[in-house]
């Protein structure tokens, strides 16, 4: 029973987790960061040319990419 039970929680995951990666609801951030590494780059910021004029303004910690929080910022 307790591997029936392990089974499913594992189906439910990998479920989970090849849902959200399927999902046509992609955040705002997730569609700039091509690569997915989790930032965005200027070059990926070009897909945008207001996200990219404000590229300086919204890298606050002059990481020269955008991290999620710092993209949370931009306002369009
Ligand atoms: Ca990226
Ligand atoms: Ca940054």
């Amino acid at each position: 029973m307790k591997t029936v039970t392990k089974t499913l929680v594992a189906a439910a995951g990998l479920t989970l987790a090849l849902t959200s990666q399927m999902s046509m609801a992609q955040s705002e951030f997730e569609k700039y960061d091509v690569d997915g590494n989790g930032a965005i780059s200027l070059s990926e910021s070009k897909a945008n040319p207001v996200l990219m004029a404000q590229f300086k303004d919204l890298d606050v910690d002059n990481s020269g990419e955008l991290s999620e929080a710092e993209f949370a910022n931009f306002k369009g």
